[in-house]
């Protein structure tokens, strides 16, 4: 094929550095341990197994998705709406292959995904999609996330919805349900199986602004 015509990525994202990858995973996975054995978790318990009496392995329950990273644009090779004017962007150009550090700020769980909270710089909304938070009023940047993990049959463009409904929450002015101060920070109940854990210090990731062919 002529080159003008080889497709465009399925995602650009901000890719972590896989000794970051290991102490995430780690992070994540000590927080569904711990998650699993709080009272206030067991309470709501039904929210993710449909019966109170039935025990989760939150471990378990949730599948990895490969590396970690955060999605800015899902091009799924030029075929999703705007994929080919991000590629062109000039800040696009200009910063592939760049390194950055992105800063996770939030871990939270829903019976669907888990997932990290990115809280993103100036520079890093350079290149953020405008269309990324779709209708919600929630400012730009809100959506960026890293999977980290998906319940059986769920797909990874889950994550950063689930992110969006909690933080429509927060801004309706919902403050949730405070349900425990753990070594991470603090833990808080949006319902209906939503946990926000907000992070005392935030992990700042290393990571390559790059795309993925898949
Ligand atoms: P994620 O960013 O929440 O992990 C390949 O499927 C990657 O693109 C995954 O990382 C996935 O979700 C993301 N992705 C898939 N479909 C998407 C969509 N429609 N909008 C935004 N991101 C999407």
């Amino acid at each position: 094929a002529p080159l003008e015509e080889v497709d465009l990525p399925l995602f650009f994202g901000w890719f972590l550095l896989s000794s970051v990858q290991e102490k995430v995973r780690c992070t994540s996975m000590d927080f569904l341990k711990t998650l699993d054995t709080l009272e206030a978790f067991k309470k709501h318990l039904a929210d993710f197994t449909g019966k109170a009496e039935k025990e989760v392995d939150l471990e378990q329950y949730f599948k990895p998705k490969g590396a970690l990273h955060c999605t800015t644009k899902f091009c799924n090779y030029g075929k999703a709406e705007g994929a080919k004017e991000y590629a062109e962007n000039p800040a696009v150009k200009a910063l592939y292959g760049s390194a950055f550090e992105v800063s996770l700020t939030a871990l939270f769980v829903t019976p669907r995904t888990v997932g990290a909270r990115v809280s993103l710089t100036d520079e890093q909304l350079q290149l953020w999609p405008a269309d990324a938070e779709q209708s919600s009023s929630l400012p730009p940047g809100s959506r960026a996330h890293i999977t980290l993990g998906c319940a059986e049959g769920v797909e990874p463009v889950q994550t950063g919805l689930d992110l969006l409904d909690i933080l429509a929450l927060q801004q309706d002015g919902q403050q949730g349900e405070p349900a425990e101060e753990m070594e991470l920070g603090s833990l808080t109940y949006y319902g209906e199986g939503r946990w926000l854990l907000s992070l005392r210090e935030p992990i700042g990731a290393p990571a390559c602004f790059s795309s993925f062919y898949g």
